[in-house]
């Protein structure tokens, strides 16, 4: 059986590209993977037999590096979280939940601010943007319109497989029309002269970069829970409490009430960014809120 890699998936069908000839064969999934629960995603690894009649088969899921619900996808070597400065407004407290939940799959977070041509001083409108850029994770920020930061940002994208999360209309398509003119994107201009919707990127795909490496174009969303994240374990998605945890009291420390905690002692001597605080204090009470609901 040929092996391969889904490069997209779209009403019910499986692209697969063939290792050996490169080929996209399109494919259904075999019916036992329902049974046991398994859904292809985008980014997997699969053996598949190419079949008749120009229709094959998924026939193997490999294991994967890891995986994304949201958005569907697997085995990504980073995940860029786009966000625009103005035109959705920039929101910190969805940067954090989306750092949670890539920190929680496990993997590497890339900041990128985009539309920066829509503000004179992306800092001075929204000052908790300096805390990001201070965080530890890599950032950028570009534009699509001025080719602001495109150069430097496809030389980080290159080699790697990147998966583009953000809410609709952020500008993840566009970004990519800039990084490679050659893909034309559907974008919201376009989507509007052809009358549709809310969503204008309306499946996951892998996109080849023109100096090796993918990049996953998803559809936006904003909608993100707290899933398997135990009230013990949020404190792991914090980069910017690393240092301190340590120091804490308790060994279990939650920085909530606790005494002596070297987190909230950070916070007081503004190493933390207070924001970053208050959205862990948010996200931990909601947490707890669901445990207590669901009878722990
Ligand atoms: N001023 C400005 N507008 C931009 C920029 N990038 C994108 N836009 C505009 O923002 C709107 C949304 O862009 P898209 O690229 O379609 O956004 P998306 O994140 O792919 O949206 P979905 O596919 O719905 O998730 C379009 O009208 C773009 O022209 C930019 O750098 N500057
Ligand atoms: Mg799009
Ligand atoms: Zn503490």
């Amino acid at each position: 059986m040929p092996k391969g890699q889904i490069i997209k998936a779209l009403s019910g069908y499986y692209y697969v590209q063939e290792d050996e000839t490169k080929r996209v064969w399109q494919c259904r999934a075999r019916g036992v993977f329902k049974k046991r629960k398994i859904s292809p995603l985008v980014g997997d690894y699969v053996q598949f037999d190419p079949g008749q009649n120009e229709e094959g088969t998924v026939t193997e899921v490999h294991a994967r590096k890891n995986e994304l619900n949201r958005p569907p996808v697997a085995n990504v070597d980073q995940a860029l979280l786009v966000f625009s400065v103005n035109e959705p407004a920039f929101s910190a407290i969805l940067l954090d939940k989306f750092l949670v939940h890539i920190e929680q799959a496990r993997i590497t977070p890339v900041i990128c601010l985009t539309k920066v041509d829509l503000a004179d001083h992306p800092e001075h409108q929204y000052p908790e943007i300096k805390a990001y850029q201070d965080l530890g994770y890599p950032f950028f920020m570009t534009s699509a319109t001025t080719q602001n930061g495109i150069e430097h940002l496809t030389e980080y994208l290159s080699g790697k497989t990147t998966v583009f999360a953000g809410q609709s209309g952020v500008g993840k398509s566009s970004l990519l029309n800039a990084i490679d003119p050659q893909l034309e994107l559907e974008t919201r201009e376009i989507s509007n002269r052809l009358g549709r919707g809310k969503h204008t990127t309306r499946h996951v795909e892998l996109i080849p970069l023109p100096k090796g490496g993918f990049v996953a174009d998803t559809p936006g969303f904003s909608q993100l829970d707290f899933t398997g994240i135990e009230p013990e374990t949020l404190t792991e998605y914090f980069i910017d409490f690393e240092p301190y945890r340590p120091q804490c009291k308790f060994r279990e420390c939650l920085h909530q009430k606790e005494p002596k905690c070297a987190v909230k002692q950070a916070v007081e001597d503004g190493h933390i960014a207070q924001h970053r605080y208050q959205h862990y204090i948010q996200f931990l009470e909601k947490i707890q809120d669901e445990k207590y609901r669901r009878g722990f």
